[in-house]
């Protein structure tokens, strides 16, 4: 029987087969050998084990999933949004050759996120305004992810398993914010694909820190906003960093590239550049 990965927990794996979920053990080798399994994988199961992976499609490491159509970040006024997490998030994205959109959650509490998140993320990513709480934007979001299986990323506390439950009309745990330290509890500790009406949504457990595993020279060419002004850039292969006469630079300076972007991709090409010194 060939079925979806969909869940992976300490007790076990849950394979879905026509509907109907199997619990299951997975071959030793399988375990060991490669890279594992990944929620999301299509496998073959004999007698309530996993006897084999059929080929992905994709893969990221963190959250641990395959077979993804999209990557879908959440962020909300609540906790502050961390956008070196959204940047990294898009970067892996455009990495894997998968698309990444932007819900910005919690719009009861605050309308101004939105556009400044959109402003951030123009020509980079789809930006959708929701409130998970009071199930305002769900139907838009829901037209967006049909037929596709998409992985819930972001901060914990931002309203991933409360958007879960908006789509999927369930009753899971939510977690709280902690007011005094502005984050999350942790409260998804595994990873879960959700499936209805041609939806696959992953909940998975809020990540504060994502690496993009990204080289230095590539870097550049995965801001896509940034790449129809660096071919008028002075030098080739500019880094849009210190190099005279850069036109990424320029923009920026013009307002027509978002100036909070380009200071994190400022800082991000260092982190890189200093990750590699350590190496070396
Ligand atoms: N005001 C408001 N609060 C929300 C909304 N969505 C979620 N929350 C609240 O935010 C808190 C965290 O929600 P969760 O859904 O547990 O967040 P999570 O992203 O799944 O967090 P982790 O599982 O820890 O990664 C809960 O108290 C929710 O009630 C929203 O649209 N508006
Ligand atoms: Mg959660
Ligand atoms: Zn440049």
């Amino acid at each position: 029987m060939i079925g979806r990965l969909i869940k992976v927990c300490s007790n076990g794996y849950t394979v879905r087969c026509e509907e109907k979920d199997y619990p299951c053990k997975a071959k030793g080798k399988l375990k060991i050998s490669g890279d594992g399994l990944y929620v999301g994988d299509y496998v073959e199961i004999e007698n309530g084990v996993i006897a084999k992976v059929l080929p992905r499609k994709n893969k990221l490491i963190r959250p641990r999933v395959s077979n993804i159509d999209a990557i879908v970040v959440v962020v909300a006024v609540e906790p502050k949004p961390d956008y070196y997490l959204v940047d990294k998030v898009v970067l892996s994205g455009i990495k894997n050759d998968i698309e990444t959109v932007i819900l910005v959650n919690k719009s009861d509490k605050d309308k101004n996120l939105f556009e400044s998140v959109k402003s951030q993320y123009d020509g980079v990513a789809k930006v959708y305004s929701v409130s998970a709480k009071d199930k305002v934007g769900i139907e838009q979001v829901k037209e967006f992810l049909q037929n596709k299986t998409v992985v819930l990323a972001g901060q914990s506390a931002v309203g991933k398993t409360t958007l879960v439950n908006a789509i999927f009309s369930l009753d899971l745990r939510v977690g709280e914010l902690s007011e005094k330290i502005q984050r999350g509890k942790h409260t998804t500790t595994y990873s879960q694909i959700f499936i209805k009406d041609n939806v696959s949504v992953i909940d998975s457990p809020g990540f504060a820190q994502i690496e993009a595993f990204v080289d230095l020279e590539e870097l550049p060419n995965l801001y896509q906003e940034y790449l129809e002004y660096a071919s008028e850039c002075r030098f080739r292969g500019c880094t849009h960093t210190d190099e005279p006469d850069c036109q990424v630079k320029k923009a920026v300076e013009e307002g027509k590239l978002s100036k909070e972007r380009y200071v994190r991709y400022v800082e991000i090409y260092n982190q890189i550049k200093c990750r590699r010194k350590d190496y070396e």
